[in-house]
């Protein structure tokens, strides 16, 4: 009985990173509506976009104004292989389209907002501030990620140390 419990409360905090499968069974695909899609998802900094398309489709990350006229000329990231992962790696708004002709237009693009990660207690080792400078010219943001990947360890690290020192307690109070 305990030992279930004491199991029970080591899996459970192990979920952190949440894997979005774009479209779920549908998709990156024409006729899907991925502004029904996003809305009601809470996309946080860690988590992961995941397109399945094929054919003529491909996935183009832009600026906003170019999601909103379906432009690929300027595209900040190009992928063709049929089943890109995209890190959500900071938070602001990410855009997406397909590059295809006459795709975009026809409801092909995707715009994600996300959030900054929220911390598991009311201390956060590293405090990250939402400080996203409101810049138009969004600059290739391949800098520096690992800041987050160390916060996610130090919060799972956290959880289960937390997780552990509360199984003992349980033991001790049930045995
Ligand atoms: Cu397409």
């Amino acid at each position: 009985m305990a030992t279930a419990l004491l199991i029970l409360l080591l899996v459970a905090p192990a979920v952190y990173a949440v894997e979005y499968t774009v479209g779920d069974t549908s998709g990156w695909t024409q006729g899907f509506d991925y502004t029904s899609w996003v809305s009601g998802k809470t996309f946080k900094v860690g988590d992961v976009l995941v397109f399945n398309y094929g054919g003529l489709h491909k996935v183009d990350r832009v600026s906003e104004s170019d999601y909103n006229n379906c432009a690929s000329s300027n595209a900040l990231e190009s992928h063709d292989d049929g089943n890109t992962r995209i890190n959500l790696k900071a938070p602001g708004t990410q855009y997406f389209i397909c590059p295809t002709a006459g795709h975009c237009p026809g409801g092909m693009k995707l715009a994600v907002t996300v959030v900054a990660a929220s911390p598991p207690g009311t201390n956060t080792p590293s405090g990250s501030p939402p400080s996203t400078p409101a810049t138009t010219g969004t600059p290739p943001s391949t800098t520096s990620s690992p800041p987050n990947g160390a916060a996610c360890f130090f919060c799972s690290l956290y959880y289960n140390v937390m997780a552990v020192l509360f199984s003992f307690l349980v033991v001790a109070v049930m045995g």
